[in-house]
């Protein structure tokens, strides 16, 4: 989970969540107008289906950049709104052509809809364009495209007159943590997508690495992986055992294991600071208390069916991949599952749906009934589901 690194260590919440539209009343789309605008669509995605189909890609990629670029400005409204409507339209089973036929999609405000228009007219957005070639914007996208490098790093590198990876290894002046050093040390393969051949291999390795010393050890391959992309920029694992407690030793059994395998090129382990007592938790936080471990390992192609995927004439015969695992206690394996499956979006407005609808608190930890001041226990994701009243939605509908 590259993205939130630095806002972890920089204390900075990584989203701000606002309540925003409510479409209640739908009006009847006119004749003409896509066939499925007529169904009523959520304003929260956890009440959308959204597959890794994407039929409104020339809208999302450019909302994407918008979102991005206001983030980069600290405006976390616009960037928000954004983001949702980029969210909306991946869920639509159809291509918007033309304005009208969004009547009944929520999420698309004013500014939303003038960059569609554009686009629909000339097939590109000036405003987004105009980003794409601005210096700011593609410095910070360059910075922070190394594991380790947030947008307040980023922009301080940046106010400093840092323009290239040269200016930044260069300058004298700066100090690259651990982390920023492993980023630059493999920013070749570690800003090169995961196939999906590449994090089973990797789910092989772990198992083979967690089952040698716990064998009765659950391991859940999650993230975007989990969701059925092709594609990752990482591998994400939950790692837990039946017996609680034990979950403690797992995440340094695998480091070792991984060391004693020299596949292990980066390691940054956070022990749990996970307590049910401090339960719930009103505020929003970025991250969950769970153990974790931010790893950067080594992949033989020998293990890789298909073999691995590198740039072309690359023939080293290995790549390095990001590897995140978290080891939650089994009793809050259901919710570490639902959490850490994502898409950020999907999780952000199970929150705010649970939050606003249902007077609940759901976060990687619990979910709290707030009516009836008690925590509701699940045992799988459905069941959580089931305690917010939704209908379930596969992981595979989650690329919202
Ligand atoms: N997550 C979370 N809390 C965080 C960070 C992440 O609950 N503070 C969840 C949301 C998504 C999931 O973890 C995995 O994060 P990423 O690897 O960043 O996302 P992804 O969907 O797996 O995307 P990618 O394919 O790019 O790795
Ligand atoms: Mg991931």
């Amino acid at each position: 989970v590259g993205w939130f690194t630095d806002s972890m260590r920089e204390g900075r919440p990584v989203a701000v969540e606002t309540r925003h539209l409510i479409q209640e009343t739908v009006p009847t789309p006119p004749e003409g107008s896509a066939p499925t605008a007529q169904a009523v669509v959520s304003q929260y995605a956890c009440q959308r289906r959204t597959t890794t189909e994407n039929n409104n890609k020339i809208f999302t990629d450019a909302f994407e950049v918008l979102a991005e670029s206001y983030e980069f400005n600290e405006i976390e409204g616009p960037c928000l709104a954004f983001r949702r409507a980029a969210s909306v339209l991946k869920s639509l089973s159809w291509a918007v052509q033309c304005l009208e036929a969004t009547r009944n999609v929520p999420c698309l405000g004013e500014h939303t809809k003038a960059v569609m228009e554009e686009i629909l007219r000339y097939g590109r957005s000036f405003e987004v364009e105009k980003i794409l070639s601005d210096e700011r914007y593609r410095t910070l996208k360059l910075f922070t495209s190394v594991f380790g490098v947030g947008p307040k790093t980023a922009d301080k590198w940046y106010r400093g007159g840092l323009r290239s990876f040269s200016d930044v290894l260069g300058d004298r002046g700066i100090r690259l943590n651990r982390m920023q050093q492993s980023g630059f040390l493999h920013y070749g393969d570690i800003s090169r997508a995961v196939s999906k051949a590449e994090a089973r291999a990797l789910r092989n390795i772990i198992d083979e690495a967690v089952h040698a010393i716990t064998p009765d050890a659950v391991l859940a391959l999650t993230g975007g992986f989990r969701r059925g992309k092709e594609f990752g920029h990482d591998v994400d694992f939950i790692v837990t055992t039946p017996e609680l407690g034990k979950e403690k030793n797992l995440l340094p059994n695998i480091v070792l294991f991984s060391l004693h395998q020299r596949i292990l090129l980066y390691c940054d382990y956070q022990a749990s600071t996970f307590d049910m007592s401090k339960l719930p938790s009103y505020r929003f936080e970025a991250m969950d208390h769970f153990a974790k471990c931010f790893l950067i390992m080594r992949l033989e192609g020998s293990q890789v069916e298909g073999g691995l995927h590198l740039a072309e004439g690359d023939s080293r015969g290995w790549r390095a991949v990001r590897v995140d695992l978290v080891a939650p206690p089994m009793d809050r394996y259901a919710f570490a599952l639902l959490g850490w499956s994502g898409s950020r979006q999907f999780e952000r407005d199970l929150r705010r749906f649970a939050r606003l609808e249902r007077n609940m608190l759901l976060d990687n930890h619990a979910l709290y009934d707030k009516t009836k001041k008690e925590f509701l226990a699940a045992t799988t994701e459905r069941d959580i589901f089931a305690h917010l009243g939704l209908e379930y939605i596969e992981p595979w509908q989650r690329n919202a």
